[in-house]
C-alpha cells in the first residue's frame, strides 16, 4: 500500500523493529500518547477485547524516523497507523469504518453476534 514517494531506509533497525513487531503481534498500533484518533483506535480494540501491541513513537528515541518508514510502508505519516496480521489498514478513519462494516471483526475473526453488540453502543 506504501506510495513509494517518501525515502525510508528498510535496512536500518527501525524497519526491523516494526516488521518484527507486525510479524509477531495480531494488532499493532503506531501511536503517540496524546493523540486522540490513537485513544480512539485503542478503545475500539479494548471493546473487541483485543490487546494490540502499541508502540508510543513520542517515547522512543527513534520515533520520527520510524514515522518515515511507516510513511514509505503504508502512504501515511499520521498515526495512529494500525497493523492486523502484517498488513496496514490504515489510520483512526478506517479502523472506525471496518468496525461499522464488520470488517474490522472479521479480520479479528471475532463473531457477527459480537460484532452488533458493539455497533450499537
Ligand atoms: N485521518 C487520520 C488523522 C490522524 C492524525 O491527524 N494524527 C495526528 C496526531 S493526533 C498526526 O499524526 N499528526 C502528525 C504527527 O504527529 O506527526 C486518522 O484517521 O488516523
Amino acid at each position: 500500500m506504501g506510495n513509494g514517494q517518501s525515502t525510508a531506509d528498510m535496512d536500518s533497525k527501525e524497519a526491523k523493529f516494526i516488521q518484527n513487531a507486525i510479524d509477531t503481534h495480531q494488532v499493532v498500533i503506531f501511536s503517540k500518547t496524546y493523540c486522540p484518533h490513537c485513544k480512539t483506535v485503542k478503545q475500539i480494540f479494548a471493546q473487541l477485547n483485543v490487546t494490540p501491541n502499541v508502540v508510543e513513537l513520542d517515547l522512543v528515541d527513534n520515533g520520527t524516523k520510524m514515522q518515515d518508514i511507516l510513511h514509505h510502508m503504508t502512504g501515511a505519516r499520521t498515526v495512529p497507523r494500525v497493523f492486523i496480521t502484517g498488513k496496514s489498514i490504515g489510520g483512526a478513519s478506517e479502523t472506525k469504518t471496518f468496525l461499522k462494516t464488520g470488517q474490522l471483526q472479521e479480520m479479528l475473526k471475532i463473531s457477527s453476534n459480537k460484532a452488533k453488540t458493539i455497533n450499537q453502543k
